[in-house]
């Protein structure tokens, strides 16, 4: 449920330019100006700058520069994603706390968000870097009625959405490296984790994790990736508020989902398509038998790689090892 500050910030928030009375923020939420008040002082400690004026109200002037419940919900767009919002300084991983909230009816749309994970969890057992305060580690938790066979084609749609938010509100030059890096000059600025609770033909929920270099310098990049990876600060030169990615993110997010579940998964193969790296040219995949030339050609609805040979036949690639970064 929706704290009573959420629910003071919200009402703030959907009125930004003017103020908004005691006497109203005590009607819509059934409190008492003196609980009004109270709850104001607590969002000044939580760094908000408030301005109340006798006769007109409130008005918040500025929030706090970092993350936390109070401060993604400010400003908050969704309907429905991040109604609920379970901020932590530092975690084991942001995956493990949503799996828990998860089998304990969290609602869908429920985020977790970590300034720091300690055990952050990549695909197959591997490992997520996830340095205190230099980027979004955040999980989503989703009860989606889609059978669970189409699941991984939640990731694809996540890639799209975290694309779209880098391209039209921070104007780079993403690309979605199958199935699921997202590049900036074909270094890995983000990982996406889809982890699902399933029965046979029924999703209970899945989860999905994304994580995202924001405000690295080269050298808070672990030495072993970093000739691979890189930041958005790294990219562009300057810090970004994490909040309003975050915030951006969610609501990129929500559109996308309603859209996928309204018109299916043509809108995001094309998307996916148009970010995709390297489709449309030669590259080798390495199979278990052999190495073959092919054009990779886009993507198929249950997440594969496609993939047209020399001898014009198209095949879909689950796991080959697909020669990225050669010249074929
Ligand atoms: P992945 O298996 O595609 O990528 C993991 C690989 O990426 C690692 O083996 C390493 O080479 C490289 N790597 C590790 N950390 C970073 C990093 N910070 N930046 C760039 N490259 C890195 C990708 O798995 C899925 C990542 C999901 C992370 C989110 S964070 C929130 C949520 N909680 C959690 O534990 N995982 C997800």
């Amino acid at each position: 449920m929706e704290s009573t500050r959420a629910k003071i910030i919200n009402l703030l928030s959907s009125n930004q330019d003017s103020y908004i009375s005691g006497q109203e923020i005590s009607n819509q939420l059934q409190i008492s100006r003196s609980a009004i008040w109270k709850h104001i002082k607590e969002l000044e400690k939580d760094g908000y700058v408030i301005e109340g004026i006798r006769n007109r109200g409130y008005r918040i002037l500025q929030s706090p520069n970092k993350v936390s419940e109070n401060t993604v919900q400010w400003g908050l767009n969704t309907n429905w994603l991040g109604k609920s919002i379970i901020h932590k300084e530092s975690t084991t991983s942001t995956q493990h706390i949503a799996h828990d909230l998860a089998t304990n009816h969290a609602d869908h749309g429920t985020v977790v968000i970590a300034d720091e994970q300690t055990a952050g969890k990549g695909r197959l057992s591997r490992a997520w870097y996830s340095s205190k305060n230099k980027g979004i580690w955040m999980s989503i938790i989703l009860r989606p009625s889609i059978p669970p066979y189409l699941a991984p084609q939640l990731t694809l749609l996540t890639a799209t959405v975290l694309a779209d938010v880098l391209k039209k509100e921070l104007k780079l030059n993403p690309k979605i490296k199958w199935p699921n890096d997202i590049l900036l000059q074909d270094k890995k600025t983000s990982g996406i984790l889809t982890e699902m609770q399933a029965e046979q033909d029924r999703i209970q929920y899945v989860v999905i994790g994304i994580g995202i270099n924001v405000n690295h310098e080269p050298d808070d990049l672990a030495e072993d990736i970093q000739s691979k990876a890189t930041s958005l600060k790294i990219e562009t030169g300057k810090s970004w508020n994490m909040t309003e990615l975050i915030q951006q993110i969610l609501l990129y997010f929500e559109k996308t989902y309603e859209d996928f579940l309204d018109k299916g998964f043509s809108v995001i193969k094309e998307k996916w398509e148009s970010y995709g790296y390297r489709i449309g040219e030669v590259t080798s995949i390495k199979t278990f038998h052999d190495v073959q030339r092919a054009v990779l050609t886009g993507i198929a609805e249950d997440g594969a790689l496609l993939a047209k040979y020399e001898d014009g036949t198209i095949k879909k690639v689950y796991s080959g090892e697909i020669d990225w970064f050669g010249n074929t």
